[in-house]
């Protein structure tokens, strides 16, 4: 018997209500050709409703029934117009039909592979393959980009994708080996037509094979290696974690664990019970946005840019993990449910793995003068999932550590996105990662969306900046250095940028919770690696991805603000979202706020990228600050009966001395 939770995802019965109401309804009649359904997920109870909600629980009450209602978004097939439903799951019974103009929601998967067809059947699509040798069409495959917005106005109507060829050989192969550079094809989604093919001259097709299954590698290395022993994972009691329904309980630890077809994983409700009493940290966080930009500005790459959130659905794209693969030990999963283009449920079997991990040592010292000593070893619990996206697959994973850090971090692995150059040339703006193969710079960027209620939903953020203190009489031997703490007032001034040169970090402070020695109780948000964008400020995909312009954002909490780059990205001229929103420069300070934190991974690729590349990992932390009054680990049991006891009785050192 496990206990429901009013942040459950939709199951697939209830996506199957959904649907059912919305087929039957008066407005889906008035659509000439019906409706595609792009997503269908939980509509969130208000946040203030679920804090009630854990308050009489914590009271030993029991709560009221909060209302299950489900967002739909879906696309008129006759004149891609974009619907914004309301259903109650109750009943069920239609809330809310608005009709949406100008706005174009995410890809969704049927409507790339109508676009392969499409282009690929396109007599003067074969045409233009022909002359690059390419007669077997079957061998081709489409790859349907979002288009971007450029400002031609040519463009500025219909729903729109940019299509591009690859070549695969043998079913099977990669064919991202085998781009076929300077053709794309303008395919309007709805209306299912070529628009336009734009042919700017052949470049030859790489030859060699990009593969990496078990006989590529075997071909490339001679044999797989044969000295990897046996590593077991084993808990025999099983896992010191408790999954019940979708909340997770471990070390203090409590969260929910849910799922949208937008956003993927998402954490809810994340608290730390200590001694006894529930403490609040997260009220939910979420990917909110991404985008890949690249940097090459040839005809077959300069648009690429995808958000892969708000264009493909992070979650749409999420794939089933398997034990000993994707994760390893004892491992709990959770299955999330999708919809396709049909309104239909598609489970994702297996979609969140959750398990712990040893991470080493967690706190050691060791006296010099008589070998004594203590050590605790650390783990960790993990959640994570994967979604592979076009050539990419990224890993999204959330980490709970035993001192009370949160930490975030995004695996990059997959295929490059590729495309050819001549013989004998060498790119400007890639690198060669086999002959003829270019692999274009780029960066990927995440935005993490952090609605944090540390110890309270009222909340501050301050900059932490270090600087030399001046030379002088308060610095007569030039060591010092000191902390400044700037507080952020309102959103303008909230827009802020990481720097390396002042250790900058921010801290997300409870200006009504004091630590005993004075302080605001606090989590720090400490950057990992992070890149400045190289796109021109006024570039079009600087205007729609303006988020990358700044790291950190903070916004007065606002439930519908919910992406970064805003509701609908696709086809967007720019300046929605956190641009949009922080331009009205709310007060920030001591209110319930949100943070949104940018990072950026700076991708020059190289030959060892090629042609899988080994996992590279982006992320960040939260570290508690002045959130616990000492070390909350202390308690953390030691691992064995005695690491280092005195050294006579280590039976050694002493007596050989
Ligand atoms: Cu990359």
């Amino acid at each position: 018997m496990t206990t429901s939770h009013p942040l459950d995802p939709l199951t697939a019965e209830e996506i199957s209500a959904v649907r059912g109401l919305i087929v039957a309804s008066a407005e889906y009649d008035e659509l000439e050709r019906g409706g595609r359904f792009i997503t269908i997920e939980l509509r969130s109870p208000a946040k203030a409703a679920l804090i009630d909600r854990i308050d009489r629980l914590e009271r030993g009450e029991r709560p009221p029934e909060l209302p299950r209602e489900a967002d739909v978004v879906l696309l008129d097939r006759a004149d891609a117009s974009t619907h914004e439903i309301t259903i109650a799951l109750d009943g069920p019974h239609l809330l809310e039909w608005r009709r949406l103009e100008g706005l174009q929601p995410l890809a969704v998967v049927e409507e790339l592979a109508e676009a392969e067809e499409l282009v690929k059947r396109d007599p003067a699509f074969q045409a233009a393959l022909a002359k690059r040798g390419v007669t077997d069409f079957d061998a081709v495959q489409i790859d349907a980009w979002p288009p971007g917005n450029f400002g031609d106005p040519s463009e500025e109507d219909g729903r729109l994708a940019r299509c591009v060829a690859f070549i695969q050989p043998r079913p099977g192969d990669s064919e991202w080996a085998h781009p076929v550079d300077g053709l794309i094809a303008l395919v309007d989604l709805t209306r299912l037509e070529v628009l336009r093919i734009d042919d700017h001259g052949v470049v030859p097709i790489p030859a060699e094979s990009g593969n990496f299954d078990v006989e590529a590698a075997i071909a490339d290395a001679g044999a797989l290696r044969d000295d990897i022993k046996p590593l077991e994972i084993t808990q025999p009691e099983g896992p010191s974690f408790e999954v019940d329904g979708r909340v997770v309980r471990w070390q203090n630890w409590e969260l929910h664990v849910g799922f949208t077809p937008r956003e993927g994983l998402v954490l809810n409700e994340v608290a730390y019970r200590d001694r006894g009493v529930r403490r609040s940290i997260i009220h939910r966080a979420s990917l909110s946005e991404m985008v890949v930009p690249y940097g090459d500005p040839g005809p077959t790459h300069y648009f690429k840019n995808a958000f892969d959130a708000g264009e493909n659905g992070v979650g749409i794209a999420a794939s089933s993990l398997t034990l000993g693969c994707d994760c390893l030990g004892e491992i709990r999963y959770l299955d999330a449910t999708v919809s396709n283009g049909n309104g239909d449920p598609v489970p994702i079997p297996n979609a969140i793995c959750i398990h712990e991990e040893d991470v080493g040592v967690l706190w050691r010292h060791i006296e010099w003068r008589t070998g004594e000593g203590e050590v605790r070893r650390a783990r960790r619990l993990v959640i994570s999932s994967f979604s592979a996206i076009g050539n990419y697959d990224y890993g999204f994973f959330w980490y709970l550590h035993q001192d009370g850090t949160i930490s975030f971090e995004v695996k990059l692995t997959g295929v490059l996105s590729t495309g050819a150059v001549a013989p004998g040339e060498t790119p400007a703006h890639g690198v060669l990662v086999a002959p003829g193969l270019n692999a274009m710079v780029h960066q990927h960027y995440f935005n993490l969306r952090l609605d944090l209620d540390v110890d309270g939903t009222e909340n501050s953020v301050v900059e932490v900046s270090t600087r030399s203190t001046p030379p002088g009489p308060g610095n007569p031997h030039g060591n010092a250095f000191e902390v400044e703490r700037r507080p952020l007032s309102t959103e303008r001034e909230g827009r802020r940028r990481v720097d390396a040169a002042s250790a900058r970090w921010w801290e997300i402070v409870n200006p009504r919770r004091r630590h005993r020695l004075g302080a605001p109780v606090g989590y720090r948000l400490v950057p990992g690696e992070n890149a400045r964008p190289f796109a021109q400020p006024d570039s079009p995909v600087m205007r729609r991805a303006g988020f990358i312009g700044d790291h950190l954002w903070v916004t007065p909490y606002e439930p519908r603000e919910r992406y970064a780059a805003g509701e609908y990205p696709n086809q967007h001229p720019g300046g929605a979202g956190l641009p949009e929103w922080t331009e009205a420069d709310r007060p920030i300070a001591d209110t319930d706020l949100v943070v949104w934190y940018t990072f950026g991974h700076h991708h020059v690729p190289r030959p060892e990228d090629w042609p899988v590349m080994p996992v590279a990992t982006i992320g960040f932390q939260l570290r508690p600050v002045g959130f616990f009054t000492r070390n909350p680990a202390l308690d953390v049991p030691p691992p064995v009966a005695a690491c280092h006891e005195p050294r006579s009785a280590e039976g050694g050192v002493s007596e050989n001395e």
